[in-house]
């Protein structure tokens, strides 16, 4: 794939803190064009070129924070998503928080759809984000995207219209785990989701719990729309993020997984999520989150066979 899009989300309305907005242009600064190019791609930055959709007033049930705007985002989110999935170019959602990811993941399962192929997510995050409105404690829906791309009920009322494709759950892998909810737990067994945490990952290794699902997206002929959020990454080297976890994935964990994802070949979908850039220290994760860009696009130390996983 010669062509990358890179299209800014600023949405922050889904985390319980402001600064997430900044997040788009915080990679920008980073170098994340620059980085790219240097790899041989032909990048289009659209600019931060998406805005939450103007949909009917809902008023705010419950606990919920900022229903209305979320919802908005996600219509937005779903139609930009959609479109890129059916040109040519890999799309790169600079975000933001982790709440856009149900618009991009649901405009990409649409599109696989038509394809007639199934769409595969890999989860890459400190939390499940698989609450419902029923289940989440704390009220903010960027700790719910992946339960209601599967399908969850709930916030399909307040979209405008219903979202046309829903993801198998089973299709769906989440790694870094360290924080799931008492009642989000039962959502995410129940739903049949491959969920890992950070004790398997120490216990059997990240690329040997990474392998197989990559097997498994290659042998479905899938499509695999990857969904990175920084707390996925251990707070000691990654700072910028309201929702720090000790005891995440470290460096080296993380590049691999990139650079697995890299060879395996099968990736054609990015979201970066969640960044801060207020919380952070003198823009090292914004380069980190960069970097790790860098290597799912191919950046290696020395020359080695592809599809090595
Ligand atoms: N599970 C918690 C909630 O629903 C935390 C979610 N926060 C995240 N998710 N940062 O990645 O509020
Ligand atoms: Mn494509
Ligand atoms: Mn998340
Ligand atoms: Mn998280």
């Amino acid at each position: 794939m010669e062509r990358i899009v890179l299209l800014g989300a600023p949405v922050e309305e889904g985390s319980g803190r402001r600064g997430c907005l900044m997040g788009p242009d915080a990679y920008r600064t980073a170098g994340i064009v620059e980085e790219l190019e240097a790899l041989g791609f032909d990048v289009e930055d659209r600019g931060n070129a998406v805005r939450a959709a103007a949909l009917d007033a809902v008023s705010d049930i419950g606990r919920l924070k900022n229903l209305q705007l979320v919802a908005g985002w996600t219509r937005s989110l779903f139609a930009a998503a959609r479109e890129l999935a059916r040109g040519p170019a890999f799309p790169i959602y600079l975000g933001g928080d982790h709440s856009l990811s149900l618009g991009t993941v649901a405009g990409h399962a649409a599109v696989a759809d038509e394809k007639g192929r199934p769409l595969f997510v890999l989860w890459l995050d400190a939390h499940a984000d698989f609450n419902t409105f029923e289940t989440t404690e704390s009220g903010n829906l960027h700790g719910t995207p992946l339960a209601f791309a599967c399908g969850l009920p709930g916030f399909e009322p307040y979209l405008g219209r219903p979202l046309p494709a829903v993801l198998d759950p089973g299709n769906v892998c989440i790694l870094g785990l360290r924080s799931v909810d008492p009642r989000e737990r039962g959502l995410v067994r129940a739903a049949g989701v491959e969920a890992h945490d950070m004790r398997a990952i120490d216990e059997i290794g990240i690329s040997r719990l990474l392998a197989p699902f990559l097997e498994r997206v290659a042998a479905a002929n899938g499509l695999l729309h990857v969904s990175l959020d920084v707390d996925f990454l251990d707070p000691a080297i990654a700072p910028a993020v309201g929702t720090t976890v000790p005891g995440g994935a470290t460096f080296r964990e993380a590049h691999l997984v990139m650079e697995m994802l890299h060879d395996s070949g099968l990736v054609s979908s990015l979201d970066l999520v969640e960044l801060n850039p207020f919380l952070d220290d003198r823009g090292r994760t914004a380069r980190l989150m960069v970097d790790l860009t860098a290597s799912l696009f191919g950046r290696q130390v020395l020359d080695r066979p592809t599809r090595s996983f």
